[in-house]
């Protein structure tokens, strides 16, 4: 019961994403062995509302990458998006986080897949320089990133790139001791964000629930409180 992870050539004809999921779990092992600044679960959700407020200024920057105003950022406008953001990929990066993100395979990156497709990014994108302070030039947002990517190295207590069932349980158990509930609690968590139910929940899984729970995707919906 490992992760997906597994030798890309053989994977490749059947799980095109699995190059770049296999860079992501890398890059986030690595970004682990640095530790977390999260002392709790309770510190992560305190954070929500900061992350919520961050997301939805994003609007504006996906907004400007939706040059024909249709609600999604196609893979042309993508290809934009990462000039003028002035970050470098090859077109097979681009074509792989644009497939990795298109969730319902519309050919259009909507908002909230916007947010995880940047997100990844930034987990990506080594910092040139210790001395260049932005890898995106969009400094408030990545502190966000930043915050987000700090939120599951909390939760990923052995540092192998994925967050297990047992270890969402152990996150949530250590803040709400003696609550009953917290297991199940955990376990709801867990499963909201295991989407295809391999029983691990990579990074991108993680964000995808993020913009459900602090509520991207309802901004003009605005009902699905829980
Ligand atoms: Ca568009
Ligand atoms: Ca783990
Ligand atoms: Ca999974």
């Amino acid at each position: 019961m490992g992760g997906v992870l597994g030798r890309s050539d053989s994977l490749r004809r059947s799980a095109p994403e699995s190059k770049l999921e296999a860079k992501m779990v890398e890059a986030m092992q690595k970004r682990a062995s640095e530790g977390t600044s999260m002392k709790s679960f309770n510190s992560i959700i305190m954070k929500f509302p900061k992350i919520d407020e961050s997301l939805r200024n994003c609007k504006t920057i996906f907004e400007q990458f939706d040059e024909d105003s249709n609600g999604a950022i196609d893979p042309e406008e993508l290809k934009h998006c990462f000039q003028k953001l002035e970050i470098s990929a090859t077109e097979e990066e681009i074509s792989d986080l644009f497939k990795a993100c298109d969730i319902n395979e519309s050919m259009g990156i909507n908002f909230s897949e916007f947010i995880v497709l940047l997100c990844l990014v930034y987990l990506l994108k080594e910092p040139a320089a210790v001395q260049v302070k932005s890898r995106m030039g969009l400094p408030s947002l990545e502190a966000t990133f930043e915050t987000l990517v700090d939120a599951f190295v909390f939760l990923d207590k052995n540092k192998d790139g994925y967050v297990s069932k047992n270890e969402m349980v152990q996150a949530i158990n250590e803040t709400t001791t003696g609550e009953r509930s917290s297991g199940r609690i955990a376990m709801k968590r867990f499963e909201e964000m295991d989407w295809d139910k391999n029983g691990t929940v990579t990074f991108k899984e993680f964000l995808f629930a993020f913009t459900r729970w602090v509520g991207i995707d309802d901004v003009e919906e605005g009902e699905d409180d829980e």
